[in-house]
């Protein structure tokens, strides 16, 4: 069976980007090809690159029958809705499709105190009675996955044991969305967790070190 698309990416390792993406397709059981042949920066500036994707960024999308996309978010958006889990992935209720694209949006922020601003408010969020996954109680959504793509490199680089014990719940979600087979895959779980966090002076040779 043919695959279901092909998507631009890096091949040499994950980028955050395309995790909810894999996500996505995994749940939605939809085959999607990496682009073997992606060199950051050569390829995807070509002519033929920005051909189908004028800004020449990645992640990018293809499907066979020419459809071509870009940012990350519009093409888990469309992965979600191209499979059986639609519903489930995007929201039963204008309400909920509402809230899925409120958290889809919400870029978690490079400074850090917005980034701390960011966690404390997911944190409240996963504080309420019940509460199991961001929009519904009962099934994951893509504001799940959205959101565990942006917090997967801070997980990797920064947010070291202490940091992460500031947010419990966090990491409890955390926890329980890369349990769920096709989303751990998708991410690479499991995934390597800060170690110490590296100090001002740069002395701190182990900061990157870690587990979990
Ligand atoms: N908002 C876009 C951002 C994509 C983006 O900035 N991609 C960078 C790599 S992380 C890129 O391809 N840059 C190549 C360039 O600007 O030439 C998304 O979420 O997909």
């Amino acid at each position: 069976m043919a695959p279901f698309g092909t998507l631009y990416t890096t091949v040499n390792f994950l980028h955050a980007r395309v995790t909810k993406i894999l996500a996505a397709a995994n749940l939605n059981n939809l085959d999607i090809q990496i682009a073997p042949d992606l060199q950051y920066g050569i390829t995807n500036h070509t002519a033929a690159y920005r051909a189908k994707f004028p800004h020449g960024k990645i992640p990018a999308f293809e499907t066979p029958s020419g459809f071509h996309l870009a940012e990350g978010s519009a093409i888990a958006y469309y992965v979600a809705e191209c499979g059986p889990r639609r519903e489930q992935l995007l929201g039963r209720t204008p309400e909920d499709r509402a809230l899925v694209q409120m958290y889809s949006k919400e870029d978690v922020e490079v400074h850090e105190t917005q980034f701390v601003r960011c966690l404390r408010r997911l944190e409240e969020q996963l504080a309420g009675e019940g509460k199991v996954w961001l929009v519904r109680d009962d099934e994951l959504s893509l504001a799940d996955l959205s959101v565990a793509s942006g917090l997967l490199w801070p997980l990797k680089m920064f947010m070291d044991a202490e940091f992460r014990a500031g947010f419990p719940r966090v990491m409890e979600w955390w926890g329980r969305l890369m349990a769920v087979e096709g989303v751990g895959k998708a991410f690479g779980a499991p995934v390597k967790l800060a170690g110490r966090r590296p100090a001002a002076d740069g002395s701190e040779a182990e900061a990157r070190r870690g587990s979990g």
